[in-house]
């Protein structure tokens, strides 16, 4: 099943000069990007992002994380994406992330976890909405996709 996913590099992977090096990873994999974007998120949108973390003791610690410089987000799309990408970015707290994901390469942090993405496919189209409007949302065949899929 074709999905479209949010991947959200984090501003701790921005600062560190690692957008690059994730978006290669997704690239390398066979996914393909059809949406991508720089900004500096705003308090309605990451509360709107992290709605369900509204209550959590946490959620003024990362708030204050995610503002506190530009991320990049990222749709997604390809088979399974959803599922795929998240198998990608690894477990939630890095330090338990296995190596080869991204976090398990990349972090130590539970906090500063380098990216976010979506973990089911309702949650995809309802986090795609808040970051991308319809129209920047590109439909494209690529080259080598008779390759991959
Ligand atoms: P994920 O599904 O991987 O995005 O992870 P969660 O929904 O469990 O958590 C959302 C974000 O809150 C994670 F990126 C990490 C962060 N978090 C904390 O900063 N402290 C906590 O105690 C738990 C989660």
């Amino acid at each position: 099943m074709i999905e479209t996913t949010l991947l959200m590099i984090k501003p701790d992977a921005v600062q560190r000069g690692l957008i690059g090096k994730i978006i290669s990873r997704i690239e390398e994999k066979g996914l393909k990007i059809i949406g991508l974007k720089m900004e500096i998120l705003t308090d309605s949108t990451i509360e709107q992002l992290y709605d369900i973390h509204l209550k959590k003791s946490f959620f003024p610690i990362l708030k204050a994380f995610i503002m506190s410089g530009p991320i990049v987000a990222l749709a997604i799309q390809g088979p399974n994406a959803v599922k795929v990408v998240r198998k990608l970015c690894g477990a939630t707290n890095s330090p338990e992330a296995e190596p080869g994901t991204i976090r398990g390469d990349l972090g130590l942090h539970l906090t500063k976890n380098i990216v976010h993405s979506s973990d089911q496919p309702d949650r995809a189209k309802y986090e795609l909405g808040i970051l991308f409007k319809e129209n920047e949302l590109q439909s494209y065949t690529q080259i080598n996709e008779k390759w991959i899929m």
